[in-house]
């Protein structure tokens, strides 16, 4: 049977345009803060991907020992001619346990990384030929519309990973709220989510001893190099994440190690030495807090799953 990748581009008309305008506007805050978003270039996923396989970030392995435990009950919640949305699918690797317990007739992958979204979809198409694979690159932060045929009856959304933890709670719910509406009506949402922990796992997940998140971190300002006019020197800049636990999230910043002047498109930005740029938070929540979320939302909770220790949790939001 022939591939069947559909591709549809629904990034801003001008990436690079968004990309200065995102990095000027995010130097200009007080504090420096840029979205996460803006790690994901070819070389960001490659190094999330590698993340993903360090030992001491839990998430990505804990997701999929539960996802390969709950495939059956989670087949038979979404029922038969169930289609598949992938919310940034990445390398998709997870959604293969789902493919194999739902057979579901068609999946689109969303992601923001055009590469990378079009060699895993591929791969996907390759392993599964029964399957009707569909491409979207897109940033799913902002509005977007379902192709049609992903939005007839038994459409399953399934957003790994807790990137819901990228937003704050409140535009986490709204987010939430957008895809209630999006979906259709006996539409599903399965969601993985980190839990709440001892900080110190926490904190090794987000400093692993081979440094492969702070690659992760400083590979925004190489990026900002490659892509933008600047002059930036990510050598000056050092990686730091901690827990805030009374926000009840890990912050990942880069701390700039002397008091510098760097330029960006023409424009000027100063650090003071231990200045930081705030690149991403990661929330974490408790079963409980992350129902009363999506509870707000308008989804029912229908069922949770969790691994022995509680590191993570796969939620099934019923719409
Ligand atoms: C993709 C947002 C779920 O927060 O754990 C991993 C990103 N950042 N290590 C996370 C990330 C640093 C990841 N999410």
């Amino acid at each position: 049977m022939p591939l069947s990748i559909r591709f549809h581009d629904q990034r801003s008309q001008n990436a690079e345009h968004s990309l200065r305008e995102t990095v000027l506007a995010g130097f200009a805050e007080r504090p420096k803060a840029t979205p996460p978003k803006l790690f994901y270039d070819r070389r960001g996923s490659e190094l999330f991907e590698q993340i993903c396989r360090q030992p001491e970030y839990y998430p990505t392995r804990t997701e999929e020992l539960i996802l390969a435990r709950a495939a059956r009950d989670i087949a038979g919640i979404a029922g038969r001619d169930a289609s598949l949305v992938e919310l940034g699918s990445g390398a998709s690797r997870k959604v293969r346990l789902l493919l194999e317990a739902m057979h579901p007739a068609s999946y689109l992958g969303i992601d923001i990384s055009e590469d990378f979204l079009c060699a895993s979809t591929q791969r996907l198409a390759d392993d599964y030929p029964w399957l009707e694979v569909y491409a979207a690159c897109a940033d799913f932060s902002r509005p977007m519309n379902l192709p049609d045929g992903f939005a007839s009856e038994h459409t399953l959304a399934f957003f790994p990973g807790s990137s819901i933890g990228n937003f704050d709670p409140r535009e986490a719910q709204a987010f939430l709220a957008n895809l209630h509406e999006l979906l259709p009506a006996k539409g599903g949402l399965l969601i993985g989510v980190d839990l709440v922990k001892d900080r110190s796992v926490l904190e090794a997940a987000y400093n692993d001893r081979a440094g492969v998140t702070a690659a992760f971190n400083l590979n925004l300002l190489e990026r900002i190099r490659r892509e933008l006019d600047s002059d930036i020197e990510p050598d000056s800049f050092v990686h730091r994440a901690f827990f805030n636990q009374a926000d009840s999230r890990i912050e990942m910043h880069l701390v700039s190690s002397r008091a510098q002047d760097v330029t960006i498109e023409g424009e000027r930005f100063h650090f003071a030495a231990g200045e930081s740029l705030h690149t991403e938070n990661s929330y974490k929540y408790s079963a409980e807090d992350f129902r009363a979320l999506a509870d707000g939302a308008g989804f029912h909770a229908l069922a949770m799953w969790t691994d022995p220790l509680a590191l993570f949790s796969v939620h099934y939001l019923q719409r």
